[in-house]
């Protein structure tokens, strides 16, 4: 399977090392103004990317089929059965199938990557995925020339998730990208955080992660993967039109109707700590490319 670990934080990044250097940067050679140029958004980003402890990402989640609360998934998400597992994939794929969690994990190079996560309510963190690229899966199944979409569904089981009884979203969970966003280096598959296996208030065994969009794209507990030609529906959208668009981009610019996007609060930041800037596409520079011409606030 080809391999394309690039681009992002190690954990050599955020060590003390790191931060003093990025810091001396900061003050040596740059005044305000260029602090919000390119080197200085990238120093103080990385300065800014020091990894959430593991507790703090594993009680602090959103995950509705297990209830609304954020400390719901931590309580209630052990009664989903996670092995065995298996993910369909389907559509304008060469070799459909249903695929097992052990063949996907068999087929695919597993590495940490570290990324800022930053939700649509405005707050933050930054987790050590373990996972693979979208990509090396979407390339298994053989992408056909006429796919423009992905789309993903989350398990939908009753008996083990209490909060699908409510009819808060249009369950199952679902989500989609743009096939070119699918297939950019910067997206994955995570299957475990702090080399341990994912917890299932995370999104066990396989969730999507998208560090230049909100949170709520990070579909959770994937069970089906669809190429279409067509715009696929997504939850959050479909509960929220106004409010949720099909792209989710970080935004700092374009804020939700009931509240502002320009500002973030990282979880664990203690009660002092400060709102930081929010940054455009989460701080992910390289993948503004993939909008060129489009207007981000009518495509939001
Ligand atoms: N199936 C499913 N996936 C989901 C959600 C959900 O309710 N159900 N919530 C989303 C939202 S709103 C966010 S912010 C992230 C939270 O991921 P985390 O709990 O790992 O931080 O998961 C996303 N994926
Ligand atoms: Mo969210």
């Amino acid at each position: 399977m080809a391999y394309r670990w690039k681009n992002d934080l190690t954990h050599a990044d955020v060590t003390p090392k790191g931060l003093f250097l990025n810091r001396r940067q900061i003050i040596a050679g740059l005044g305000a103004g260029a602090i919000l140029g390119a080197t200085g958004t990238r120093a103080m980003a990385q300065e800014a990317l020091k990894p959430n402890s593991y507790e703090e990402i594993t009680t602090y989640n959103n995950y509705y089929e297990f209830g609304t609360g954020k400390d719901d998934p931590a309580r209630y998400a052990d009664a989903l059965t996670t092995a065995p597992w298996s993910v369909t994939i389907d559509g304008l794929v060469d070799n459909p199938g249903e695929f097992s969690m052990e063949d996907i994990l068999a087929r695919m190079t597993i590495e940490e990557r570290i990324y800022r996560f930053r939700c649509v309510e405005a707050w933050s963190m930054v987790v050590p995925w373990n996972g693979f690229e979208l990509s090396d899966l979407l390339n298994m199944a053989g992408v056909q020339s006429s796919a423009k979409y992905v789309a993903f569904e989350t398990a939908l089981r009753p008996d083990e998730m209490p909060g699908v009884a409510y009819r808060v979203l249009d369950w199952p969970y679902v989500e989609g990208l743009r096939l070119d966003e699918a297939m950019h280096p910067l997206t994955i598959m995570a299957t475990g955080i702090y080399d341990k296996p994912i917890p299932n208030q995370n999104g066990a065994p396989l969730r999507l992660v998208v560090p230049w969009k909100y949170g709520f794209k990070s579909i959770k507990s994937i069970v089906r993967i669809t190429l279409t030609d067509t715009q696929p529906g997504t939850s959050w959208n479909k509960a929220g039109p106004n409010e949720y668009g099909f792209y989710s981009n970080v935004n700092p610019t374009v804020d939700h109707p009931r509240w502002s996007q320009a500002t973030e609060r990282r979880v664990g930041g203690g009660l002092f700590a400060g709102r930081e800037p929010t940054l455009m596409f989460n701080g992910y520079e390289e993948v503004a490319n993939l909008y060129t011409g489009m207007d981000l606030a009518e495509n939001f």
